[in-house]
């Protein structure tokens, strides 16, 4: 077994409270593009400012709504792939282990996880654009977008877009963890979009390891103890015991 490997096998091993950070790249084996890989990241096909903004959303509601569809149907058609399936196996091996995920698909909880910080929201919920709050029932609803039940406004997805604070309590929830914990592994990110971005250097202040796992380089290359270079269905599995 390789050297680095090794090492983070040992990191790991050792720790009394991991916490384990992801984006897009933990999803990609299961089928679910990423944001800024340069052939296959939807971004390098779609346009952020037309469909990930409030801005965007108000002017042409049912092109964005639609995206959000598709994009719901695809993810509703994945299964958690062997790297997802790592994660749970760590926390069922511990008993505890908090995921602070960027992902707005639901993966870590369908394959087990049970403490998942959902930084970005989530695809499967729609919220009122007026501020009512969450929506339920408007799954069977074929407009595009469907409305609000009290006030009639468009629902949009429940997840943030550019220039739109983060759920207050999934920050001070992944706050706290990396504050506390003693390990952070951080996961299939370009670690390029903030707030999120923080939480590495946040864990690394207070004295956390941390441990890498790209297939490409990352800002957070330059704190971590350990880089594992390759994709994270290969390398997660490897670090169990
Ligand atoms: C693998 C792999 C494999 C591949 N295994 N790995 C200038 C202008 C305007 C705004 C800003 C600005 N400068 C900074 C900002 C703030 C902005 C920001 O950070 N922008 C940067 C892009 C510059 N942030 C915000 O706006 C945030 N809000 C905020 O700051 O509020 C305060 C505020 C209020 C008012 C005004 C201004 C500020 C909100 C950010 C919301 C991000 N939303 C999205 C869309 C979510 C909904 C949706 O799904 O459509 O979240 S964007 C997108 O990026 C998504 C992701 O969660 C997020 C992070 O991406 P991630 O997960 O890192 O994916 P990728 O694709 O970037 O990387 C994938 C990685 O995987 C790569 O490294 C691959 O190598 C790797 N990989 N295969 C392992 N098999
Ligand atoms: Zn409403």
């Amino acid at each position: 077994m390789n050297t680095e490997l090794q090492r983070a096998r040992a990191l790991l091993a050792a720790s009394g409270d991991p916490v384990v950070f992801t984006g897009a790249g933990v999803s990609a084996e299961s089928g679910i593009p990423t944001f800024r890989d340069a052939l296959t990241g939807l971004w390098a096909e779609y346009d952020p400012e037309t469909l990930a903004t409030e801005a965007g959303f108000r002017a042409n509601p049912s092109l964005v709504w639609d995206w959000y569809a598709s994009r719901r149907e695809r993810i509703g058609q994945a299964e958690p792939n062997p790297a997802h399936r790592a994660i749970a196996a760590i926390e069922a091996a511990r008993g505890r282990v908090t995921v602070v995920t960027q992902n707005v698909d639901g993966l870590h909880a369908r394959a087990g996880s049970s403490d998942v910080v959902e930084l970005h929201g989530s695809i499967l919920r729609a919220r009122c654009l007026a501020g009512c709050g969450p929506a339920s029932g408007w799954e069977a609803d074929l407009r595009s977008p469907p409305r609000c039940r009290h006030c009639e406004a468009p629902l949009r997805p429940d997840v943030v877009w550019f220039g739109e604070w983060l759920p207050h309590e999934a920050v001070a929830a992944a706050e706290a963890a990396a504050a506390r914990c003693d390990l952070m592994l951080v996961v299939g990110t370009s670690a390029q979009v903030y707030p999120a971005a923080e939480l590495p250097f946040r864990a690394r202040r207070s004295g956390a390891e941390v441990i890498v796992i790209n297939p490409e380089p990352t800002e957070i290359d330059a704190i971590a103890s350990v880089v594992l270079r390759g994709r994270a269905g290969e390398i997660l599995p490897a670090l169990l015991p």
